[in-house]
C-alpha cells in the first residue's frame, strides 16, 4: 500500500489526459455523450487538485517533522477569485495542460471562463489576504489561513436603468472542485445562557462555568494554496456552520419533531452571508455569532494541532502566531483566554501572557463608521462569559497599566477603556485588539502615522514600541504573470533569466537599460495596446459599446464610497463634456480621445454611493449618445467589478484614478496593481500613493492636485436635468455648493488641481516615447509593493517566522 500511496503524478501530457478522463468518468459520472465544457473544467480542476494534495501532504509532514513555528492568518474575508489558472501557473504546468486539452479539443482560456470567482470578501481587505497567502506559500513560510465559507459571498451586481441592483451569487450551486470537506475536523460552538461560579472539585478553587443554551457545529473545508516555483502548499481552512448533534433533546422529547428539526437548520444561517463594509449593518446579532463561530473554531483548531504535536500550552507562543486581519476576529483574545482558563485550568496571568504573546493586530481603516463596537446588552446575551473576560481584561489594564502611568487622568481612562461609556455602552473591538496584541500595525506609512499620532495616540504614548508599519503589497503572480501574460513574456524575454523575477521584482530595475531603445518602447506599447484590445472586445461583447483601443484608457475601479471620490471624477467628466460641446471642430481635432471606465459595487445600504452610480450611468448615456463629443469621450460603467474582471481591466489602463480625500484611504492596493502593469497613477497624496511616488519617481505619476466656476458649471448641468431627474442627484451635489463645511470629501477644494493634472495627462499622452517610458518606470520600480516584501517584513518583525522549504517528495 505504502508504495502505491507514494506514487507521484507525472507531468506527461498523456498522464494529464488520462487523469482528466478518469475524473469525467468516475468522479463526475459522465460519458462521451453527456460531458460538456463545464464538466471538462470540473474534471481538469479535480486533476489539478490531486497534484496540490500530493504537495500539501508532503508540506504538512515536513512542517510537523521539523517542529517549525507557524503563523495563522485570521480573516473574515478572502477574495480569492479563480483558482485554475493560478494553480497551473504557480505549478509551471500551464503548457502541459494547454497541450493536453488542445488534443482533447479544448482551449485553456475557455476552461478558465467556466470558473466562478470565489468572492468571499468586500474589497481591499479580503484581496490583501488572498495576496498574502500566495506570498506565504511562495516564500515557504509555515502558515495557515482561516476564514468563513459563506454560502453567499459578494453579491452579483447588475446595472438596470442606471441603478445598481443586487442579486445573490450561488457560487456553490454546481459544487466547488477546489474545496475538500473535512468531516474529520469539526468543533462545537456554544452561545447564550449564563455564567455561574462553581467550586472545582480537583483544586477546591472557585471557577467560572458557562452554561450555554445553544450549540452549533463548525465544519472545516480546506482549499489548497500552491506556492510559485516551490513544492510548498498551504491550507486555507474555511468554516461552515452545521446543526449540532448534541442539542437539546428535550425539545424532541416534547414531541414536536418537525419544528425541532426545522429550528436546528437555522444554525446554518450563521455562515450563510458575507456582511458588507458599511456602517448600516453594525449591531447585527448574526454577525456577532458569525465572528464568534469563526474565532472559536479557529482557536480550537490551533490548540488541537499544537497538542497533537505533543507540546504543552505554555509553549504556544513559541510555535503559534495569530494575526488578526482588522478587528473582525478580535474575539480571539477572550476566546483563547476562556479556553486556557476555564477548560485548561491555567491561571489568569499565565493565560494572559500566552494570549498577548500569540496575538498581533492589523488595522485597515480609520473611518469612524467602520470601527467595530458591540453593544454590551448583545454581548451579554450571546457571549456572557466573553463579556466577563473583557471586563476583567479592562479592569487589569485600567488599574495596573493606565492608572500607574497617568494617576487620576480620567481623560486617558475614557480614551483607552475597552468599554465605550458614552451613550449606550459598547465594547470597542480595536481597543480590545490593541491591549491583547504584542504588535499593532498600519498598512502604509501615512496610515501608521495617523494611527500613532491621532486615532491611537494615547495607546502609542503608553506602548510606543507596539506600533509598526507594514506597507501593503500585491502578488505579482496573479497581478502580472496571470493577468498580463504578454507583459510577463516581454519581461522574461528582456531579462533573459527565465521567470525567477516573479519571486524578486527588484530584478525589474535592469529593464531600465532598455528604456531608451525604440524597439523595447515599441514592444512595451504594443503589449499595452493588446491588453486594451482585449478589454475593448470584452466591452463590445458584454455591453455592446464600441470603444477605440487607441484612445486613452482612464480607469476608476474600486468599491464605490464617498471618500474614494468617484463623484469628483464624474463631475470632471461633465466639465470635459461641456468643454467639448463649446469647442470648434478644429479645436476638437487637437484633443486626446478618452474612454473613462468606472467599476465597483456600492454597499447595499449605502444611499449616496448608489446615487453616484446612477449619476455616472446617466452621464454615460448622454455623453455616449452625443455624436459630436463621443469620439473624444466615452464613459463605460463595467458591471459587477470583481477579481476576474480586474484581471482584464487593470493591464489595459493607461492611467488609474487613486483620488481619495487625503488621510482617508488606509493604503489602497489597486494603485499597486495598476503601476505594476505600467498604468500611470492620477492620485492624491494618500495611503500608499505617497510611497509609490517615492519609488517610481514624481515624474512618473501625474502630479498631485489639492482643487471653481468649472465645477459649478458641471453641477448646474446636472441641476438643469441634462442627465435625467435632477432631484435624484441633489443630495450628492448640493452639499458641494454649500461651502467648505458640507463638502466633507473636499471635492471643490481639489477640483482645480485635478483639472490641471488631467490636462497634463492629455499633453503627455501625445508624446508617445515619454509616455511609454513613464509606463515602464512604473513597472520597473514597483518591487517594494510585492506582497513578498510585506510578508517578509511581517515574518521578520512581527511573527519571527523562518521559511522552511519542503524537500520531501513522495
Ligand atoms: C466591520 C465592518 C463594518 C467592516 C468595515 C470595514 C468590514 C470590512 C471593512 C473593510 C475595510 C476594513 C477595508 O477593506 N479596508 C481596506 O483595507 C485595504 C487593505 O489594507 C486597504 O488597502 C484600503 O485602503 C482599506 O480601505
Amino acid at each position: 500500500l505504502a508504495s502505491f500511496l507514494d506514487n507521484k503524478l507525472s507531468d506527461d501530457v498523456i498522464d494529464i489526459q488520462r487523469w482528466i478522463s478518469n475524473h469525467i468518468k468516475y468522479t463526475l459520472n459522465r460519458t462521451r455523450d453527456t460531458i460538456d465544457i463545464f464538466g471538462i473544467y470540473q474534471a481538469t480542476a479535480y486533476s489539478v487538485r490531486n497534484r496540490l494534495t500530493e504537495r500539501w501532504n508532503s508540506t504538512n509532514q515536513w512542517f510537523t517533522e521539523n517542529g517549525v513555528k507557524q503563523v495563522n492568518y485570521l480573516s473574515l474575508e478572502w477574495l480569492m477569485g479563480r483558482a485554475l489558472q493560478n494553480a497551473l501557473l504557480n505549478l509551471h504546468l500551464n503548457e502541459q495542460y494547454a497541450d493536453a486539452l488542445r488534443e482533447l479539443g479544448f482551449t485553456l482560456d475557455d476552461l478558465y471562463d467556466q470558473e466562478c470567482d470565489a468572492a468571499l470578501g468586500n474589497g481591499g481587505l479580503g484581496r490583501l489576504a488572498a495576496c498574502f497567502i500566495d506570498s506565504l506559500a511562495t516564500l515557504n513560510m509555515p502558515a495557515w489561513g482561516y476564514g468563513v465559507r459563506y454560502t453567499y459571498g459578494m453579491f452579483h451586481q447588475r446595472i438596470q436603468d442606471g441603478y445598481q441592483v443586487e442579486f445573490p451569487e450561488f457560487w456553490l450551486t454546481f459544487g466547488n472542485p477546489w474545496e475538500i470537506e473535512r468531516l474529520d475536523v469539526q468543533y462545537l460552538i456554544q452561545f447564550g445562557g449564563h455564567v455561574t461560579q462553581v467550586t472545582d472539585p480537583a483544586t477546591g478553587l472557585s471557577k467560572a462555568k458557562w452554561e450555554t443554551d445553544e450549540v452549533v457545529r463548525a465544519c472545516a473545508y480546506d482549499t489548497l494554496i500552491p506556492g510559485f516555483g516551490t513544492y510548498n502548499t498551504l491550507t486555507l481552512r474555511l468554516w461552515a456552520a452545521k446543526p449540532a448533534k448534541e442539542f437539546d433533546l428535550q425539545v424532541f422529547s416534547k414531541g414536536d419533531f418537525f419544528t425541532a428539526v426545522a429550528d436546528k437548520q437555522a444554525s446554518e444561517n450563521i455562515t450563510s452571508v458575507l456582511y458588507p463594509n458599511d456602517k448600516t449593518e453594525n449591531g447585527h446579532i448574526l454577525r456577532l455569532k458569525q465572528e464568534y463561530l469563526f474565532v472559536s473554531a479557529t482557536i480550537q483548531d490551533i490548540i488541537t494541532r499544537h497538542k497533537k504535536a505533543g507540546r504543552p500550552l505554555s509553549q504556544l507562543p513559541q510555535f503559534v502566531g495569530i494575526q488578526l486581519n482588522d478587528t473582525h476576529p478580535a474575539l480571539a483574545s477572550p476566546e483563547l483566554m476562556r479556553i486556557l482558563i476555564d477548560e485548561e485550568n491555567l491561571s489568569w496571568e499565565d493565560a494572559w501572557a500566552i494570549t498577548t504573546r500569540c496575538l498581533a493586530y492589523t488595522n485597515h481603516t480609520i473611518l469612524p463608521e467602520a470601527l467595530e463596537k458591540w453593544p454590551i446588552g448583545m454581548m451579554e446575551r450571546i457571549l456572557p462569559r466573553h463579556l466577563q473576560i473583557i471586563y476583567s481584561i479592562n479592569h487589569f489594564f485600567l488599574h495596573d497599566v493606565v492608572e500607574r502611568t497617568w494617576p487620576g487622568d480620567m481623560g486617558k481612562m475614557r480614551s483607552l477603556s475597552l468599554i465605550d461609556e458614552e451613550g449606550s455602552r459598547a465594547a470597542r473591538m480595536a481597543n480590545l485588539a490593541i491591549v491583547s496584541s504584542h504588535t499593532v500595525n498600519g498598512v502604509a506609512a501615512l496610515h501608521t502615522d495617523i494611527l500613532k499620532n491621532a486615532l491611537f495616540k494615547d495607546f502609542n504614548q503608553l506602548w510606543p514600541t507596539k506600533f509598526q508599519n507594514k506597507t501593503n503589497g500585491v502578488t505579482p503572480r496573479r497581478w502580472l504573470n496571470q493577468a498580463n501574460q504578454p507583459l510577463s513574456a516581454l519581461i522574461t524575454q528582456a531579462l533573459g533569466r527565465g521567470d525567477v523575477w516573479l519571486k524578486d521584482l527588484t530584478m525589474l530595475r535592469a529593464l531600465e537599460n532598455h528604456a531608451n531603445h525604440p524597439d523595447f518602447l515599441r514592444a512595451w506599447s504594443q503589449v499595452k495596446l493588446q491588453n486594451k484590445e482585449r478589454l475593448a472586445l470584452w466591452v463590445k461583447n458584454n455591453m455592446g459599446i464600441e470603444i477605440d483601443p487607441l484612445a486613452l484608457f482612464d480607469v476608476h475601479v474600486k468599491r464605490i464610497h464617498e471618500y474614494k471620490r468617484q463623484l469628483l471624477n464624474i463631475l470632471y467628466c461633465i466639465h470635459r463634456y461641456l468643454q467639448f460641446q463649446a469647442m470648434s471642430p478644429s479645436e476638437r481635432s487637437q484633443c486626446v480621445p478618452r474612454v473613462v471606465f468606472f467599476g465597483g459595487k456600492a454597499a447595499v445600504g449605502y444611499d449616496s454611493a448608489k446615487r453616484i452610480i446612477k449619476l455616472i450611468n446617466a452621464v454615460a448615456n448622454v455623453v455616449n449618445a452625443d455624436p459630436v463629443c463621443n469620439k473624444l469621450l466615452k464613459i463605460v460603467y463595467v458591471p459587477n467589478y470583481c477579481v476576474s474582471l480586474a484581471e482584464i481591466i487593470i493591464p489595459a489602463a493607461d492611467i488609474s484614478q487613486q483620488i481619495s480625500t487625503a488621510g482617508m484611504e488606509a493604503s489602497g492596493t489597486g494603485n499597486m496593481k495598476f503601476a505594476m502593469n505600467g498604468g500611470i497613477i492620477v492620485g492624491t497624496m494618500d495611503g500608499a500613493n505617497i510611497e509609490i511616488c517615492e519609488e517610481v519617481g514624481e515624474e512618473n505619476i501625474a502630479p498631485d492636485y489639492q482643487v471653481h466656476p468649472d465645477l459649478k458649471a458641471a453641477i448646474e448641468a446636472i441641476q438643469e436635468g441634462n442627465f435625467g431627474d435632477a432631484s435624484f442627484f441633489a443630495p450628492i451635489v448640493e452639499p458641494l455648493l454649500r461651502g467648505k463645511g458640507s463638502d466633507y470629501y473636499l471635492i471643490n477644494e481639489d477640483f482645480p488641481l485635478y483639472q490641471e493634472c488631467q490636462a497634463h495627462v492629455d499633453a503627455t499622452f501625445k508624446n508617445k516615447p515619454v509616455w511609454t517610458r513613464m509606463s515602464i518606470y512604473n513597472t520597473t520600480r514597483i518591487a517594494k509593493f510585492s506582497s513578498d516584501r510585506s510578508i517578509t517584513e511581517y515574518a521578520n518583525e512581527i511573527w519571527h517566522l523562518e521559511p522552511s522549504e519542503c524537500i520531501l517528495r513522495p
